[in-house]
């Protein structure tokens, strides 16, 4: 009898070996987890698409729409969006799409700087002054040129979206001033510039996920944090934030990355649908984040307090960043920051 177990055992181990040696497709549980799923059920690649933002913002919005667009274009690619931070944060989910694990990731530039340091332009504060000329620099030579600079990264920048202009909110008093801003623990993006233009202010602001700062927030670990109004709302910041100013010291995009290694494996075809999907749809989110930016400001001013920062007042924040702007000019590369400060004048 007990010989009868050992041989049952022996064959059941061995027929469990052969079937994970034939499993071990692009399909398999452990590469899916990861977020790349390569070719799906029936010969269908999954492209699988994370963002920090929820299921509430212009952004999921867009995203939905690429995946409409992918896959009423092509017969061989599904999409999946995941939101909310569900695989990984802005940084971990740029490092996935590095190392193949993650085919799509679509951040603020901000986290972007700690791969390429040039990328380090956009948040340089009070430059791009609107949205207009935002889109011109955006879709001109100098965003295209962006858009190449993460290809020594192992990345593909397919895509200019919108996250957009960047407000001050804050539990502690109403932000009319510099001087109010004196001593306010702020939250900011993983980013140097950032957290040097706070300083600058008068803050003491501390870098953080995006994934950590509700939570940071209710905990009061921060006094606050600076977003654009979408994200403001429809992350429900007001239950934890009592004041919101109009600073929009900076305009951050969001870029469309692929994971190179990826993108090296769709065919040509695969490529320019995905592609064009990126860019339709990049164009439909700044369509609809300014229509919700607009919505989104009147339900803060009833939720919040809002003050409004008066004109000569936003010269001195301007003034007090200007080193800010000097420091970052030779760490991001002097010609770098002149052609975009360059693209800016010419486009207004
Ligand atoms: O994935 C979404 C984030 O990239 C975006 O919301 C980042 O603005 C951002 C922040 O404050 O982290």
């Amino acid at each position: 009898m007990k010989n009868l177990k050992v041989t049952f055992l022996s064959i059941l181990i061995v027929c469990t070996m052969i079937l994970a040696a034939c499993g071990g497709n692009s399909n398999s549980a452990s590469s899916s987890e990861k977020g790349s799923s390569g070719s799906g059920e029936g010969g269908k690649r999954t492209l699988r698409v994370s963002i920090g933002v929820n299921d509430k913002h212009p952004e999921y919005e867009a995203a939905m729409k690429f995946k409409e667009l992918v896959e009423a274009e092509s017969d061989d690619l599904k999409v999946e969006v995941y939101h909310s931070g569900q695989i990984a944060d802005d940084r971990s989910a740029i490092e996935m799409l590095q190392f193949g694990s993650l085919d799509i990731t679509i951040p603020s530039t901000s986290p972007l700087v700690n791969f390429v340091p040039e990328f380090g332009v956009f948040d340089l504060p009070f430059t791009i002054p609107n949205e207009e000329v935002a889109d011109k620099v955006l879709d001109g030579p100098f965003g295209d040129k962006m858009l190449e600079m993460v290809d020594d990264q192992k990345l593909v920048g397919l895509a200019w979206w919108e996250n957009g202009f960047r407000n001050l909110t804050n539990d502690v008093r109403p932000v009319a001033t510099m001087e109010d801003v004196k001593g306010l623990k702020i939250r900011t993006m993983e980013n140097e510039i950032h957290l040097d233009a706070w300083k600058a202010l008068g803050a003491n602001p501390t870098p953080m996920a995006f994934t950590e700062l509700f939570t940071a927030l209710q905990q009061g670990t921060i006094d606050g944090q600076e977003n654009p109004y979408p994200t403001i709302l429809l992350s429900k910041y007001p239950e934890v934030q009592k004041y919101v100013s109009n600073t929009s010291h900076v305009y951050t995009p969001f870029i469309f990355l692929f994971s190179k290694q990826i993108w090296e494996e769709l065919s040509s075809d695969q490529q320019k649908i995905v592609k064009k999907a990126a860019v339709e749809a990049g164009k439909f989110n700044r369509e609809r984040n300014r229509q919700v930016a607009e919505e989104s400001l009147e339900k803060l001013k009833e939720e919040m307090t809002f003050t409004e920062i008066k004109e000569e007042e936003f010269g001195k924040f301007q003034e007090a960043v200007k080193p800010v702007i000097d420091k970052y000019k030779d760490k991001i590369g002097p010609e770098i920051v002149d052609q975009f400060l360059d693209e800016i004048e010419k486009a207004k």
